[in-house]
């Protein structure tokens, strides 16, 4: 039965059978708390919610909590295969994924100030996350299990780094609910808002009377802009992705990056011993990651990208313009870039943007090796 709605809008409980009173131990059914829920119980409150919700009720839910575009997707969907084992395990009795999307403005994203572009990442995660806590909480007072798992962080740390430490993956249950399509970049793209956007997904244990359909054209247009942009050469002409480069340097403060300087704090003889291998902004950096949300070092890949009916415009009026004035500040940016020794991304970085700092970490994945020669030390953290 589809969900009829109430006077408040909400999906209409179905009448409640005659309630069997449960057989309970006398002193639990003469608790307080007990008696109250039986009584409601007696009263046609407390009955069951229909089992299949109202699409449109759902969108307009999710829309009106701050979303920007929103569809459901069961999880029997063949492409969520994947998901399946996490999503019940975080939500047992999962039977559909809600994907939302929420906007990221544009030029805040672009920006060569980090300050600048992390702030934009961040708000839109806390209104993302924002978002899905509201419909998960209207899904709840509607009678329904639901839960959302955090758009960015926290994430699973006690599985890092064997297993995944995300809950679901929401770009695959974005992909299959037709929010977009994954574009060369390996980000979705949204046929309107582009690269733009942040995902965030709810799991919940009832059907939805519509599900969304999966785009049937990709609104990647195959530009490149996010292969010049990235200073790590992670994203391949071909689509492959490196994401142990990307890892390195863009998430330079966060698990793992964190991990190798905190290696190379123990490692250290002294203060000057230390100061000799992280420059005092470095240190800052690591402090303010540390007491703000992390700062990511790049997202160029995102930024650059011109994908999307609302984003494509300038490009197509103009591409030197926008190559000059969206592209070229983050390439000619100087800033350092970290990478493990002997990577792909190493000698690219180098031959690509001489002018920006090479630097060699460990990324947190082994030890630090001992430190060779002091020449050494303005290029290595361990
Ligand atoms: C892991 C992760 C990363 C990793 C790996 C990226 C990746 N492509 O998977 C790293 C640290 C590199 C990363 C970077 C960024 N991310 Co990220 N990330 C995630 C996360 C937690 C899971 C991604 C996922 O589903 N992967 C599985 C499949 C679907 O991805 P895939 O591309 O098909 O396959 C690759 C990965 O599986 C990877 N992989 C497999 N196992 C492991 C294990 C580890 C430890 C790592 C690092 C990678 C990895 O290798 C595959 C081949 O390339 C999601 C949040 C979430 N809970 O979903 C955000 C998410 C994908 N990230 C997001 C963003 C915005 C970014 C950055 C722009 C952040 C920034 N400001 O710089 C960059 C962009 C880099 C890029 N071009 O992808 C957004 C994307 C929004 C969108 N429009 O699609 C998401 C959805 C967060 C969100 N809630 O909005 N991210
Ligand atoms: S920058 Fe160009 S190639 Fe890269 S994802 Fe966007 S549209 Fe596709």
């Amino acid at each position: 039965m589809t969900a009829t709605r109430d006077a408040e809008g909400q999906p209409a409980r179905q009448p409640a059978a005659p309630a069997a009173t449960p057989r309970l131990p006398a002193k639990l059914a003469a608790h307080p708390s007990v008696r109250a829920v039986l009584a409601r119980r007696g009263a046609g409150d407390g009955a069951k919610p229909p089992e299949v919700i109202d699409a449109e009720w759902l969108r307009e839910l999710c829309l009106a909590a701050g979303a920007d575009d929103a569809a459901a997707v069961s999880l029997d969907h063949p492409d969520l295969a994947g998901e399946r084992e996490h999503a019940q395990a975080a939500l047992p009795g999962t039977r559909t994924l809600i994907a939302m999307a929420v906007r990221m403005n544009r030029d805040n994203c672009r920006s060569p100030a980090r300050s600048v572009a992390n702030q934009e990442f961040h708000q839109t995660d806390e209104q993302a996350n924002h978002a899905a806590r509201t419909v998960t909480q209207a899904l709840q007072d509607a009678g329904y299990r639901a839960l959302n798992p955090s758009v960015g962080f926290p994430q699973e740390m006690d599985r890092f780094p064997s297993e995944r430490i995300w809950v679901v993956a929401h770009k695959t249950v974005a992909v299959a609910a037709g929010l977009g399509v994954m574009g060369l970049h390996r980000n979705v793209i949204h046929p309107k808002f582009g690269s733009f956007i942040l995902l965030v997904t709810v799991l919940m244990d009832a059907e939805v009377s519509a599900y969304g359909q999966a785009l049937d054209y990709n609104p990647c247009i195959d530009c490149k802009l996010c292969v010049a942009a990235c200073p790590v050469g992670a994203i391949a002409k071909d689509g492959a992705f490196d994401a142990l480069a990307c890892t390195t340097h863009n998430y330079r403060e966060f698990m793992s990056g964190f991990t190798d300087w905190a290696q190379t704090v123990a490692d250290s003889e002294d203060a000057a011993d230390y100061r000799s291998r992280v420059s005092d902004s470095e240190s800052a950096s690591m402090w303010q990651s540390l007491s703000s949300p992390p700062g990511y070092k790049s997202g160029y890949c995102l930024a650059v990208c011109p994908a999307g009916e609302d984003v494509l415009g300038p490009y197509l009026d103009d591409r030197r313009t926008f190559m000059d004035t969206v592209l070229r500040p983050l390439q000619e940016k100087k800033e350092t870039l970290y990478v493990l020794p002997g990577s792909h991304a190493q000698e690219y970085a180098r031959r690509r943007f001489p002018h920006k700092p090479v630097k060699e970490v460990t990324g947190g994945w082994h030890p630090p090796a001992k430190r060779s020669a002091s020449s050494d030390r303005e290029t290595r953290t361990s």
